[in-house]
């Protein structure tokens, strides 16, 4: 189908979910018959999926690019699926029938594509293609994207007029030195290289972080035979009510051989370190003064609704939030940022920009507990959908969600997976899954579809 374009050309960095909302977005536009740009979608990696993409590889890609992907083997979404499920392509459309709330990472991926392959979004993509560099020519008003084509070895140059960043932040690791790491007889790891817990099976694991990646990680690596695991933590700890072959310590302070020195005056011996210390936005491919700055929290500065550069607002972040809501909080802001580049939207001044993000961070700064973090994002989301046609959907309903999975987790780490939520989209609750998660050691797709003696291949039809 060839849609009515205007005279505008936009570049997508990055398929992943943030850069696919993108594509769908301006797909409805032109189904509703709007003159859309062309657009020009640059992806290193060979499909589209971004995060969710399983890679075997770590260090540097097949053509000496850095790897993306932080996934690991036997990863099951960390929170409910109700939660990001899109508006307007639920999980019972993509399935054809209800599943389990907590998918493993294949099932959600395969949703995630199921919703792009239906609406040819590929032929605006072009894969193994890593954006080298960006720059902003006043005289002209536009962009200039010079892009290499990593199979051909190839470097080009385009001109676009809007840049939208969807390039994610959880692939460029934050990893503090400790001293004595250097001497550490086992293996130090950043979880980003995390790739298969049963590599650690018998062994005594240090986790440093007390995040989403020190809880996952840790937690499979006891499912996958672990013979204990230790969090150290900088600021608190997780306190959640572990079962006796885990322990949370204080800040590692330094290592001696295989010994790690807590702050506290503890001590203890491990065979290996994994530093879950989180990630850095970065961004290698933009000048200094299109760069967004951050650590990763729930309102970055700098950026108008969240999204806009407000210093040059033709550059456009998607997804560069800490992250409660994540696939229809893309979504919200792909179908805001389209408005706005087809003039449906306006933006007000440079002051009334930088006055209204100020007013998003001091209220961020303000709310201080988890549950204050959702409703925060909950407000944020509502915000941005409020003035689009992106479907309404109960952004707060989710939310009660959210915490009701917070207390899921305070009561049982090791199954709260085996709950169930309510969609919000469908109604439906989903029906529990066929085997308990920390007896679910296969973790693929068809293991997961296949319920009450159906198969795969049955569910797809
Ligand atoms: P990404 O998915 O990271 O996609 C960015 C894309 O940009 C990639 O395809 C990448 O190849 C491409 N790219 C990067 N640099 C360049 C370049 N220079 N040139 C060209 N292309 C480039 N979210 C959940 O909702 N539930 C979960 O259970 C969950 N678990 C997670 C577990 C881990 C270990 C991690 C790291 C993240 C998890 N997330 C989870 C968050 C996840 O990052 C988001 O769901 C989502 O993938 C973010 O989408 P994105 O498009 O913004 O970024
Ligand atoms: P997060 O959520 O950004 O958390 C980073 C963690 O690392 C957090 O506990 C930090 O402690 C800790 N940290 C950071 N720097 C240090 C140093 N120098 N020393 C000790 N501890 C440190 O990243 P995650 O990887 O857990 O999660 C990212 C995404 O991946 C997430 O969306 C998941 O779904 C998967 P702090 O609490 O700040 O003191």
């Amino acid at each position: 189908q060839e849609f009515p374009l205007s005279n505008k050309r936009i570049a997508i960095l990055g398929a992943g979910p943030s850069g696919l909302a993108q594509l769908r977005a301006f797909e409805a536009a032109a189904n509703a018959g709007a003159e859309i740009p062309e657009i020009v979608c640059y992806e290193k990696q060979n499909d589209v999926g971004g995060m969710w993409n399983y890679t075997w590889r770590t260090g540097v890609g097949a053509y000496g690019e850095p790897v993306h992907g932080s996934m690991y083997r036997y990863l099951w979404s960390n929170g409910p699926k109700e939660c990001l499920e899109f508006a307007d392509y639920s999980f019972e459309e993509h399935f054809g029938k209800p599943i389990a709330s907590y998918p493993p990472r294949a099932v959600l991926r395969d949703y995630i594509m199921g919703r792009v392959e239906k609406i040819d979004l590929r032929r605006s993509i072009r894969f193994h293609t890593e954006v080298q560099w960006v720059d902003y020519s006043e005289e002209t008003g536009k962009f200039s994207v010079t892009v290499r084509d990593l199979k051909a070895d190839e470097l080009s140059t385009e001109e676009f007029d809007y840049v939208i960043v969807a390039t994610g932040h959880f692939s460029t690791p934050n990893a503090p030195y400790f001293e004595g790491l250097e001497q550490f007889p086992g293996r130090v790891l950043h979880a980003h290289d995390f790739r298969d817990a049963c590599e650690f099976t018998d062994k005594d694991l240090l986790l440093v972080g007390s995040s989403y990646s020190a809880e996952d990680i840790g937690t499979q690596c006891h499912k996958y035979g672990a013979k204990s695991v230790s969090f150290s933590y900088r600021t608190s700890p997780m306190g959640y009510d572990w079962p006796p072959e885990f322990r949370e310590y204080p800040l590692l302070t330094r290592v001696e051989g295989s010994t790690a020195h807590f702050v506290d005056g503890s001590t203890r011996d491990v065979d290996a370190i994994i530093l879950c210390t989180g990630y850095q936005h970065y961004f290698p491919f933009l000048p200094d003064d299109l760069t967004l700055r951050t650590y990763n929290r729930l309102y970055p500065e700098d950026l108008y609704k969240g999204i806009f550069w407000i210093d040059n607002p033709k550059l456009i972040y998607l997804g560069m939030q800490d992250q409660y809501y994540t696939f229809n909080m893309f979504d919200a802001q792909a179908w805001y940022a389209r408005d706005v580049i087809l003039g449906k939207l306006a933006l007000p001044s440079r002051g009334e920009m930088v006055a209204d993000s100020r007013k998003w961070v001091e209220k961020e700064e303000k709310a201080d507990d988890a549950f204050s973090h959702i409703d925060f994002q909950a407000e944020y989301i509502r915000d941005l959908v409020g003035p689009t046609d992106y479907p309404e959907f109960d952004i707060e309903g989710m939310g009660v969600l959210f915490k009701e999975w917070i207390r899921d987790k305070q009561k049982d780490i090791l199954g709260y997976r085996n709950k169930s939520y309510r969609s919000t989209m469908t109604g439906t609750v989903a029906p529990p899954h066929h085997t308990p998660w920390m007896e679910a050691m296969d973790d693929s797709l068809e293991a997961f579809l296949a319920g009450d003696g159906e198969t795969a291949a049955e569910v797809r039809k």
